[in-house]
């Protein structure tokens, strides 16, 4: 298998280094096992370099303007919260900087401290520098009619459309006053279980119009219980999938 990696790099580069590589090879299959090592560690090194390059060409941003969420007005009957509800929403902003490609994979990292102590309080939106494009990151979660989830937040959580959590499911599995689980989840509607995808909302970015402050706006619509964004985060163009572990702002 070495051998042929030999030739391969060798041949492609010139057909006259190509004719030198034969009579080295015919020698000794000791010298063709040190040749075909030091070309697998420099292949593989390459290999290595250029996955840490990638990688690290993700861009992050942190948060600014993290705090305490203002409570929301309404309660008290069925359906009392709403958007007319809503107390003044929390902006958290991003200054985005630096992008020179078009956007293939966003993501957002969201904590809570102290938590929120009603997940269906909250409505999550990320909107694009243009205040135009903007897409729900939660909303209303576990809506059903009769009221929302009552489930608490705290996170760690990240949502983007590369993670597979089911934000909803894990709200409902968590009982009043327990906490949704730290994780990866992807994004939803507002008031509705159906995942949103960040990339359709935003995919369509130049990188002129992209670069600027992007904000992630937290409202809450119901008297009664709240909390604080104690920290966020903004990923554009990570190779990986985003991950909860891919942030590393606190
Ligand atoms: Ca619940
Ligand atoms: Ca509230």
């Amino acid at each position: 298998m070495f051998n042929i990696v030999v030739y391969r790099t060798w041949g492609s580069r010139s057909r006259a280094s190509s004719l030198q590589a034969k009579p080295v090879a015919r020698r000794t299959s000791a010298a063709i096992r040190a040749i075909a090592f030091h070309v697998a560690a420099i292949v593989g090194g390459f290999c290595l370099s250029a996955f840490m390059a990638s990688d690290s060409s993700a861009l992050q941003f942190s948060g600014s303007g993290v705090g305490e969420i203002p409570d929301g007005l309404g309660g008290g009957i069925e359906g009392g919260c709403n958007a007319a509800t809503e107390g003044a929403a929390l902006a958290v902003s991003f200054a985005v900087e630096g992008l020179a490609a078009p956007i293939t994979n966003i993501g957002v990292r969201l904590s809570f401290d102290p938590p929120h102590t009603y997940v269906g309080d909250l409505h999550v939106v990320l909107a694009a520098p243009d205040g135009v494009r903007s897409a729900p990151i939660f909303g209303d979660t576990g809506n059903s009619g009769d009221g929302d989830d009552s489930s608490d937040v705290r996170g760690p959580y990240a949502f983007s459309d590369s993670l597979s959590g089911d934000w909803w499911g894990a709200a409902a599995a968590a009982d009043e006053a327990v906490e949704i689980p730290s994780g990866e989840y992807r994004a939803t509607s507002d008031g509705l279980t159906q995942a949103v995808s960040l990339l359709a909302a935003f995919g369509n970015l130049s990188p002129v119009q992209a670069n600027g402050r992007w904000t992630l706006t937290i409202a809450d619509d119901c008297i009664g219980d709240t909390g604080s964004v104690s920290a966020a985060a903004l990923v554009i163009n990570e190779s990986l999938p985003v991950s909860l572990q891919s942030f590393s702002v606190d």
